[in-house]
């Protein structure tokens, strides 16, 4: 069990969804975000502050024994704000932990690192990057910097390129990328419980039967996905129209995010 994990984003959608639900991987947690949010009890710690603040993420660090990266930007945005909070947030994040004795990171990456992909294909661990927008990119650049201090300084990192993490799916593409909750925390609970993590890439997706993912490369942490998007077709062929085959989004991974225009200035 860990003494104290830190969750950074943890005011946003997944850490909402994830904090009460870590009491079996960690005694106490240090939550943190850029704006003050309410607190779930007398095992969290807040602390209120910026990625790209290097003093702070310095202090942030200090005395936790793990960390689920959650913060920064989560959706296509211009190049400028991604720098700042998904790049140089990252780099902060890396130095911190060194200076902090090197906790074991999950890194909350993101399929849209490969989100060019044609929905045709079946990707692996080895699979070419393919990122589909500014926020893609940026998510390359965590898994390269997780690579990099893996490789120099031993730094231990699960890169989890997260598909949909929501309650149940909400489109039909969500039929191959979705990750229940449940899913997520048996992947959080492996990867502070193994014994041997090293920098494995990981997709963060449930045992669906239109997956796009395989996690072959990694089966031997022991992780398994139990739930399948699959028992929310009916629901979702029922209640929204179904995407139109030659869509720009339907044909690639990433979906919207591939077919939306670049954020250029
Ligand atoms: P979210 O946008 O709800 O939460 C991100 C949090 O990070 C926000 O609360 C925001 O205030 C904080 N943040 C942004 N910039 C910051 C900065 N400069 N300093 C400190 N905090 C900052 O996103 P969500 O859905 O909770 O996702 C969490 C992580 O998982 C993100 O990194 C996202 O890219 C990744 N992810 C999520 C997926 C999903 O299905 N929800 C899919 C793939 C990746
Ligand atoms: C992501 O990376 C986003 O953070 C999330 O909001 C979803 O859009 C998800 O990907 C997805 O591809 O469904």
């Amino acid at each position: 069990m860990l003494e104290k994990l830190l969750i950074t984003g943890a005011a946003g959608a997944l850490g909402k969804m994830i904090r009460p639900r870590l009491q079996k991987i960690a005694k106490s947690l240090r939550v943190s975000d850029l704006h003050e949010f309410a607190l779930n009890g007398d095992h969290e710690e807040l602390m209120i502050g910026d990625l790209v603040d290097t003093e702070f993420m310095n202090r942030l660090l200090q005395d936790c024994d793990g960390v689920v990266h959650l913060g920064g930007i989560s959706i296509e945005q211009p190049f400028e704000p991604i720098l700042q909070a998904n790049v140089i947030g990252i780099h902060n994040l890396y130095q911190a932990a060194k200076k902090a004795g090197q906790p074991r990171i999950l890194f909350a990456s993101s399929n849209h690192a490969i989100g060019y992909h044609s929905v045709s294909e079946r990707l692996d661990a080895l699979s070419p990057i393919m990122p589909d927008g500014f926020y893609g990119v940026s998510k390359v650049f965590g898994e390269a910097m997780a690579s990099m201090y893996f490789n120099k300084e031993g730094q231990e990192t699960a890169i989890v390129r997260i598909g949909s993490c929501f309650p149940e799916p909400k489109d039909h593409r969500m039929l191959s990328t979705w990750f229940s909750p449940d899913d997520f925390i048996s992947l959080i609970e492996m990867v502070f419980k193994v014994e041997t993590l090293g920098c494995p890439i990981i997709y963060g997706a449930s045992n669906n039967d239109e997956g796009w993912w395989d996690n072959s490369k990694t089966e031997s942490l022991g992780w398994r996905p139990k739930d399948n998007a699959e028992e929310f077709r009916a629901k979702l062929d029922a209640t929204i129209p179904k995407p139109a085959p030659d869509d720009i989004a339907t044909l690639h991974q990433g979906g919207s995010f591939a077919a939306a225009p670049l954020m250029t200035k």
